[in-house]
């Protein structure tokens, strides 16, 4: 998921950019928003959380694109494409540290595991959305 921040910069475009030549294939994109109900289910993981009601305002506050992406070792290549969750700790040459403002405008979210994948892409895409 591209974050409001990212996409209200413009910086979508240079975002996907990074992701494909980094060997990712794009098979669902949608340029969408969360409500802040939908923010706080996508994150309810993190409900015990002192940040989980910024972060669902924060998630909420503009549009976000969302992507299903193929790659072999996809989980953990994406995470190492992105960065540090605080840019603070990004390494140079991640899009966190490219684009992120801070470690809750981050730019971008990454599944954590394949079955999070999973719920996730099926949290904004039918079946017949994704193009495998
Ligand atoms: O998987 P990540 O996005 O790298 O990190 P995560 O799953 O631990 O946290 C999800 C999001 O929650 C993260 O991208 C930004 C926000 N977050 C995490 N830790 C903090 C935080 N927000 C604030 N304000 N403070 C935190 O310590």
């Amino acid at each position: 998921m591209i974050k409001p921040d990212a996409v209200a910069d413009g910086n979508s475009g240079a975002i996907l950019k990074m992701i494909e030549e980094a060997g990712f294939r794009i098979v669902a994109l949608k340029l969408t928003s969360l409500s802040e109900e939908r923010a706080g289910q996508f994150y309810e993981v993190h409900k015990e959380r002192p940040f989980y009601n910024d972060l669902k305002r924060y998630m909420s506050s503009g549009r976000i694109m969302a992507a299903v992406l193929e790659k072999e070792n996809a989980v953990a290549d994406f995470r190492k494409l992105i960065g540090a969750t605080n840019p603070a700790q990004a390494e140079e040459g991640t899009i966190r540290k490219k684009f992120a403002k801070s470690i809750e405008a981050n730019a971008v979210h990454g599944s954590d595991s394949d079955e999070n994948a999973q719920l996730e892409g099926s949290f904004f895409f039918s079946g017949l959305e994704m193009y495998a």
